[in-house]
């Protein structure tokens, strides 16, 4: 009678390879990857990718030899019915393999020590001449202000192209941790404390980031990005920024939204240049500054108006869901639901949307 295998065992066999599977088949997923720590842009991201990509080989061949070397003294030595096998020979004590086991390995950790700890050294502190940016982590946020040009930003920081620029973090409240994956490593915003992360993007285009430290609920929804510019476009960028916000033409819509901001709970917390100007240390909470909010295209940690597909981002229905109710979409905000009506959020969708 043939024997049926049991189930536990069946499925105890199965659910690695099953899992493996999927795990491998997930990285296909996706063509674009924009938090690939891999495709480096910049040469301090390719400094780090330096490091790894020989570490990492040396790994490799090493795991190939031990696990080699384990397979085949498994397989040699395996017991067979009706052969009788010598014992292999015992090695245990023997000094010549001692030592040669021991010193090894200490040569190679010395090799790897090496560069990394003079990559470590290199990247820890900014060149002096760098230009500074300011980085303030917030749950579940980033804040962005230039110290030279006056200029305060939030979830998009915008950087010229070929310039070494030094981002001073700390944060108002937890541990944070700021991540652009194809420009820099990573670094934690400490609270009462400035580190440096030295940031560098040989051209212009859109970095993706993540806060790399969980910071409470909403930690999943703390994204980032830097854009980097032609250092023209940068310019004209900074000179836009130092604008008061724009006003709305009288009796419209977006007037009407204007009107909502300033008669609401929103100048308890939010600041638009030029038309609410409170000293900042006496909001109740900090919150991104709405001068420019349209110019930023993204909102709310970076996750609005697409979680994650540029291509489905609808920016009036996402800014619609946030002043509905923020929490619903970020867990814990800071910014909680006021109780709005839909023709009040109609006419402030339309406000903010001119905040370019
Ligand atoms: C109690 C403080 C508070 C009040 C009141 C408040 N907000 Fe906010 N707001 C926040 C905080 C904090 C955030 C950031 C939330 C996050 O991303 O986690 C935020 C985010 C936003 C954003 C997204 C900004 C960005 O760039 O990510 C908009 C738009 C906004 N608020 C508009 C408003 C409007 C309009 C009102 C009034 C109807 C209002 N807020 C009232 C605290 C507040
Ligand atoms: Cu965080």
């Amino acid at each position: 009678m043939e024997r049926r295998e049991r189930p536990v065992l069946w499925l105890s066999r199965r659910l690695p390879v099953a899992l493996l599977t999927a795990i491998l088949l997930a990285s296909c997923g996706r063509v674009e990857q924009p938090l690939n720590t891999f495709d480096s842009r910049g040469p301090i991201a390719e400094r780090i990718n330096e490091l790894f990509w020989p570490v990492f080989w040396g790994a490799a061949a090493i795991f190939v030899l031990v696990q080699g070397a384990l397979l085949l003294a498994v397989f040699l030595f395996r017991e067979r019915k009706g052969k009788e096998r010598p014992e292999p020979k015992q090695v245990a004590g023997n000094t010549r393999l001692e030592l040669i086991w021991t010193v090894v390995p200490t040569i190679i950790l010395a090799a790897i020590a090496v560069p990394t700890i003079s990559t470590l050294f290199d990247l820890a502190e900014c060149p002096g001449d760098a230009m500074e940016v300011e980085v303030i982590g917030h749950q579940w946020w980033f804040e962005f202000r230039y110290p030279d040009s006056g200029v305060v930003t939030a979830n998009v920081m915008v950087i010229p192209e070929d310039t070494e620029v030094c981002a001073k973090m700390t944060s108002e409240d937890v541990l944070h941790n700021f991540w652009i994956p194809k420009l820099a490593g990573k670094r934690y915003l400490v609270p009462g404390q400035e580190t440096e992360q030295r940031l560098y993007a040989d051209d212009p285009g859109e970095y993706w980031g993540h806060c790399a430290e969980f910071c409470g609920l909403s930690h999943a929804r703390m994204r980032a990005r830097v854009v980097a510019m032609t250092r023209a476009d940068y310019d004209a960028w900074t000179a836009g920024q130092l604008l008061p916000a724009v006003s709305p033409e009288p009796g419209s819509e977006a007037e009407r939204g204007m009107e909502v901001f300033l008669g609401g709970a929103c100048i308890g917390c939010h600041i638009i240049d030029g038309v609410n100007n409170p000293d900042p240390e006496t909001l109740t909470v900090p919150a991104p500054d709405l001068t420019h909010f349209a110019s930023r295209g993204v909102f709310a940690g970076a996750t609005l108006p697409a979680q994650l597909d540029p291509t489905q981002a609808d920016w009036e229905e996402g800014l619609r869901l946030w002043l509905a109710d923020p929490p619903t979409w970020k867990p814990g905000s800071f910014m909680p639901e006021l109780g709005l009506t839909a023709d009040e959020i109609d006419a402030l969708v339309t406000y903010l949307s001119t905040l370019e």
